[in-house]
């Protein structure tokens, strides 16, 4: 995510950084790299330009010249700008009416459907509620099988009307349906364009007329960049919306549409799609996107990640046995599918400070957990729970079975007699303390 951008914003504030002496002209030469580096990513011009001119007023104000460290502080500065930008504060979504109803807007494929999906998985898990979708897109019978298809994944209820071709009808029938049912949160999900068009607007004002919604969220593809910006303005204009939808971050996009689109249409980014899956769904911090983006992780949306799925009761369980000298390869591989919830690999390893950068062109894909899981089924319950007993002709078995070789077999029996160990040393409370540390950076 946003890679070229953090690197070019590196380089810029690097000249600064470690430099005892700092010139005017050094600091308006570093502003000049952090603008170019803007406008490379795609943020609109003016954005950019009223960006470094606070910049440079705050550093100047700030006597950024005389001060021990003027790298850091003005990476600070750059980082406060930067969050200020996207928003400042993280914007809630608003489920008081009864039922909340939210309509979706946007462009052809911009995620409109799959984040309904998610959305309504995030609030049915998170929020405890129980929503509704609603298939709007009356163009397109396989939209309103996309939409089905999502709503049994998740178990969420879809309302559709085969044959009905008004999109208000079918949005106003639906909320009768969530009254009548018990809904408290309806999704519309709506029909989208290639390109902005007044038959697209018209539908979408009318269907927004009918139902009021109490949030309308514009979802964009922030692969689309300054074009997202302008399309922003357009559904604006229309719809006075609520807020913004950034999907696709999980791509290397340059960062534009994230870092402009609150600055033109003044509506906060509200939530983030980062995958297909129907997890990849976060809450847009702004503060935390600006680390991102500047190369300095986040750490605390990682370690909300881990909290959350981290089970404790699992936990405590894991302790006793590791204690007992119990751990097997069942708690092994119980271990991998915890962290495999947390999300895709290189969304986490983005998360590291650092290690984003470092770690960009190394393709880490999920499947790097397929060859051990492989390995542990084709072994004996016998053999995961007393991996001792593994001996050459079991190895060769166990790599048959798994398609592997017998060098892999070695491999994880030696990574997994490492992982013992270390287990075995941080009992006593070290595992049980960093826990804890983790919970106080909450
Ligand atoms: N990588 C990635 N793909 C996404 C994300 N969100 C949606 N997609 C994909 O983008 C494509 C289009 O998504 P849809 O949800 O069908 O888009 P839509 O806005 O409903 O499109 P229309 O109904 O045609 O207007 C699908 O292939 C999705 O899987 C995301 O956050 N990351
Ligand atoms: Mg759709």
């Amino acid at each position: 995510m946003f890679n070229n951008l953090s690197d070019k914003l590196d380089k810029a504030l690097h000249v600064l950084k470690g430099h005892g002496s700092i010139t005017e002209v050094n600091v308006a030469e570093t502003l000049k790299e952090v603008r170019r580096a803007l406008l490379d990513a795609d943020v609109n011009f003016k954005t950019a330009k009223e960006f470094t001119n606070r910049v440079k007023e705050k550093a100047l104000g700030q006597d950024v010249l005389t001060t021990l460290q003027p790298g850091q502080l003005m990476v600070k500065i750059v980082k406060d700008e930067l969050t200020e930008l996207m928003g400042g504060e993280t914007a809630g979504i608003n489920l008081k009416g009864s039922p909340s109803v939210i309509l979706m807007s946007g462009l052809q494929g911009s995620g409109k459907t799959t984040f309904s999906g998610k959305l309504a998985n995030f609030l049915k898990t998170k929020k405890t509620k129980k929503p509704l979708l609603v298939a709007c897109d009356v163009y397109r019978p396989a939209a309103i099988n996309q939409l089905h298809v999502v709503g049994e994944q998740i178990g969420v209820e879809v309302y559709s009307e085969e044959g009905n071709m008004d999109p208000v009808a079918i949005a106003t029938n639906a909320i009768a349906h969530a009254k009548q049912n018990g809904h408290n949160v309806v999704i519309v999900d709506t029909a989208g364009r290639l390109a902005v068009d007044e038959a697209m607007m018209t539908e979408i004002a009318n269907v927004h007329a009918a139902i009021t919604p109490d949030e309308t969220l514009f979802v964009v593809d922030s692969m689309t960049g300054q074009d997202a910006v302008n399309t922003a303005k357009a559904f604006n204009d229309r719809l006075n919306f609520e807020g913004v939808v950034l999907t696709k971050l999980d791509g290397d996009t340059r960062g534009g549409a994230a870092i402009s689109i609150k600055s033109v249409v003044n509506k906060p980014i509200k939530f983030i799609g980062t995958g297909e899956k129907m997890d990849a769904i976060d809450v847009f911090h702004p503060a935390r996107m600006a680390d991102r983006i500047l190369g300095m992780g986040d750490v605390v949306s990682l370690v909300e990640r881990a909290q959350e799925q981290f089970d404790e009761e699992e936990a405590r369980k894991l302790q006793k046995k590791i204690a007992k000298n119990q751990f097997g390869f069942d708690d092994f591989i119980k271990q991998i599918q915890q962290v495999k919830k947390m999300g895709s690999m290189k969304d986490l390893i983005g998360m590291i400070p650092g290690a984003g950068k470092a770690l960009k062109d190394v393709d880490i894909d999920d499947d790097a957990f397929k060859g051990i899981e492989a390995i542990i089924h084709s072994m004996t319950p016998e053999e995961r729970s007393t991996p001792a007993v593994i001996n050459g002709s079991r190895k060769k078995r166990i790599a048959k079975g798994s398609g592997t070789s017998v060098q892999e077999v070695n491999q994880l029996l030696k990574q997994f007699n490492q992982m013992s160990k270390m287990m075995k040393m941080m009992q006593g409370g070290g595992g049980r303390k960093m826990m804890q540390a983790m919970g106080k950076m909450r």
